[in-house]
């Protein structure tokens, strides 16, 4: 029984019981239409509607998406809750979210207990509030407010609600208490329902200029656009009237592959900590971190620590390199002050207290985990992790952040391989969601278990992943980079590139990414790599070019794109320095369309992660997957490269990777596992399902 009734004198009260979350499952919808019907059949003056557990209704079961419906569904059960003849009301608590605030808004009186959170995230799932939200939201806020939270599906705070009008109060004490007390004071004074359908739709705004910002911040997510011309509608037609375009609309995006991307994002995310081997291991204490190397990565993850209530033993070279990670450090809090994140006592306490910058590795021994971010060179990092390894106590755990070194040679060199672990950081640190913990032939289970726990305690979202060159994300990053540079080589240009593939929806194409992050390294890596190369390997001596002639991108200002301040424009040199470089390689450049330019980047992308899930270096599909969302950029609409691979269909994906090995069969070599796949007509959510 998800919904329970009882009655205390004129009071009918249903008390949502759905753990963890409240999910308004056809369970809760059915048992709150029968408990309403129950309570009107039964006399009560009013019916008070709350949550147990840690929230109020959460929203639709999301798990049901996809499948037939049941009845009642959502809209109905808010219609019949609107239409009550005797006042509903809805006491809140925990994150009132989608339905759950659609559930709320059809109910007559709202209450709300501090720190309650309050939104309407649908178009984050590729869909739009279908239960009323679009239509009356707008009658208690105003358009504007209503179109931000809608179109955004940011939450808002309590008080926030209270200003516009979409809670009556906000008091201390259990929904229950509150609840109880706010509905007999309206039965004494004989409230009587009112219904926020009834209210006049607001002043209207320009639609125009509105609707274009929302388009433009959407890049291509459908959703933001759709949820805005539904409430749209509340100007131009009846509430009853709107309700029925914000359904057809709401359906209309149900059919979408975005939905099922956004949806697939929404579930990995949560999926991928849940590794079988973890079950029942005991992460080790975490309280005191050490970080070795007080560079911009160093800072960045001192900084999460600090901002996660730890204790951080920060180690450099000489007292003016660690004077200057100190203020790195302090810059990044200012950042977290300024926006509201933290208070200035918690600042103070922060960079005063909690946090350490010195020479001596004696200051490690109480370190329950330290984390070595120096120089990328294997010497150098066994040379500190010699020193740690000195003074660590016994049961610390040893991490490096490398982003490619071999973990496993690290380790051998270690009294206590089993404690040692790749902790990968994404820049910058303190920022960027995803972390990889890199799993050595050696490490221990329970030290495994710390990576994740020290992740959850950052706020961020971990990878399991195995050891090769670049891990998961690098290693399949360097295969689609090189295949944009081929596509150069073959006849494309740079500039259509980065155009195909914003519009494709990532937020910078590779080549302006090149210029961000310096085409000194890449030039740096070619050459390093040149002595041992395969001559079968195709170069991209336009890149070297460029950087012979010292355009090294944004740090010079001038690269693919010349930046001057903050426009950037496409660097006329450069079409003519590739053409003079294929001309010089005897190549016969041919041209491409948007399409084909996508079709050959996602091939790569997806060949190379069904290697790593083949190879084991990612676990699951849905590994990789998260690892592309949160590190790399890619656009969650469509749920990562493997579920966009899986919607576009893999026999098709196989034959173009097959058609380009027949060009170039160095590069493009299909993977066994998507060879397999396709030949038992299977996808890659299947392994997902088969390992979870
Ligand atoms: N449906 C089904 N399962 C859900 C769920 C939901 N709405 N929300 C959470 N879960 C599961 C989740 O998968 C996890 O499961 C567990 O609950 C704990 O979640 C008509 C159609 C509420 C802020 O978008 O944002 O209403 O992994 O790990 O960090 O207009 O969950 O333990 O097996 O995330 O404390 C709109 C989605 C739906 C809210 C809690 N609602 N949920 O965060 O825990 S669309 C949402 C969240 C809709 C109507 C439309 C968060 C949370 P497991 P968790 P958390």
């Amino acid at each position: 029984m998800t919904i329970h009734y009882e009655k205390r004198g004129d009071i009918a009260i249903l008390q949502a019981d759905n753990p963890p979350v409240n999910a308004l499952g056809i369970d809760v919808r059915a048992g709150l239409v029968a408990g309403l019907e129950r309570a009107t059949q039964e006399g009560a003056k009013a019916l008070l509607i709350y949550g147990a557990g840690r929230t109020w209704f959460a929203g639709a079961d999301i798990r049901e998406f996809g499948k037939p419906l049941k009845d009642p569904i959502l809209p109905d059960v808010c219609t019949a809750i609107e239409a009550a003849s005797i006042p509903v009301v809805a006491a809140l608590h925990g994150t009132v979210l989608g339905g759950g605030l659609e559930v709320a808004l059809s109910s007559h009186f709202r209450i709300a207990v501090p720190g309650t959170r309050l939104g309407l995230p649908e178009v984050t799932l590729g869909i739009l509030p279908g239960a009323g939200g679009t239509q009356r939201l707008p009658r208690l806020t105003g358009f504007e407010k209503a179109i931000e939270m809608i179109t955004s599906g940011k939450p808002i705070k309590a008080d926030e609600a209270k200003t516009l009008g979409i809670i009556d109060r906000v008091t201390d004490g259990t929904p229950l208490e509150i609840g109880l007390a706010y509905a007999q004071e309206l039965v004494d004074q004989g409230a009587t329902p009112c219904p926020v359908g009834a209210l006049p739709a607001p002043d209207p705004i320009d639609f125009d200029a509105a609707r274009a910002k929302v388009e433009k911040r959407a890049r291509g997510q459908l959703s933001p656009v759709t949820a805005f011309d539904a409430v749209r509608a509340v100007s131009q037609m009846g509430f009853t009237e709107g309700l029925g375009e914000e359904r057809r609309l709401f359906q209309s995006l149900m059919k979408t592959m975005q939905r099922e991307g956004l949806i697939h994002a929404f579930f990995a995310e949560r999926q991928v900590s849940k590794l079988p081997e973890l079950a029942g291991v005991a992460p080790r204490e975490l309280d005191v971190l050490g970080v070795i190397g007080g560079g911009t990565m160093g800072a960045g993850i001192a900084t999460a620590a600090l901002l996660a209530g730890l204790q951080v033993r920060m180690i450099e070279m000489s007292e003016a390199s660690a004077e200057a990670a100190k203020g790195r450090i302090a810059g990044n809090l200012q950042g977290a002050l300024k926006r509201g994140k933290i208070s200035a006592e918690a600042f103070a306490q922060m960079t005063e207290t909690a946090l350490s910058c010195t020479t001596e590795y004696a200051d490690l021994a109480d370190a329950d985990i330290i984390i070595e971010a120096v120089f990328e060179d294997m010497d150098v990092k066994k040379q500190v992790f010699a020193a740690i390894d000195a003074v660590a106590k016994p049961d610390a755990i040893l991490a490096s952040n490398t982003s490619y070194l071999d973990i496993n040679e690290m380790a051998a060199g270690m009294s206590r391989p089993a404690d040692f672990i790749g902790l990968h950081f994404f820049s910058p640190a303190h920022v960027m969601r995803l972390l990889e913990v890199v799993v050595g032939t050696q490490t221990a289970p329970d030290v495994v278990a710390t990576g994740f726990a020290l992740s959850k305690r950052l706020g961020k979202v971990a990878v399991r992943a195995g050891v090769c060159d670049g891990f998961i994300g690098n290693r399949i990053l360097s295969t689609y980079r090189t295949a944009a540079d081929h596509m150069i080589l073959d006849g494309a240009s740079p500039f259509q590139i980065d155009r195909a593939l914003e519009a494709f929806g990532l937020a910078m194409g590779p080549f302006a990414v090149s210029d961000l992050a310096g085409l000194d390294i890449g030039w740096a890596n070619r050459k390093r790599l040149a002595p041992t190369r395969d001559p079968r390997e195709r170069v991209p001596t336009f890149a070297d070019k460029l950087c012979e002639d010292g355009h090294f991108g944004q740090k010079t200002g001038r690269g693919y794109y010349i930046y001057e301040g903050r426009t950037k424009t496409e660097n006329p040199d450069v079409l003519p320095l590739i053409e003079a470089e294929r001309a010089a390689l005897g190549l016969r450049p041919h041209s491409f369309t948007d399409e084909e330019i996508v079709a050959r980047y996602m091939a790569a992308m997806v060949n190379e992660a069904a290697k790593v899930v083949g190879e084991g270096i990612a676990r699951r599909p849905l590994d990789v997957d998260v690892t592309l969302l949160f590190g790399y950029g890619f656009p969650r609409y469509h749920g990562g490269p493997l579920k966009w691979a899986d919607m576009q269909g893999l026999p098709g994906i196989l034959n173009t990777i097959t058609e380009l090995a027949a060009q170039d069969a160095y590069f493009w070599q299909p993977a066994p596992l998507l060879q397999q796949l396709v030949a038992e007509g299977r996808d890659f959510d299947s392994l997902n399902k088969e390992a979870s």
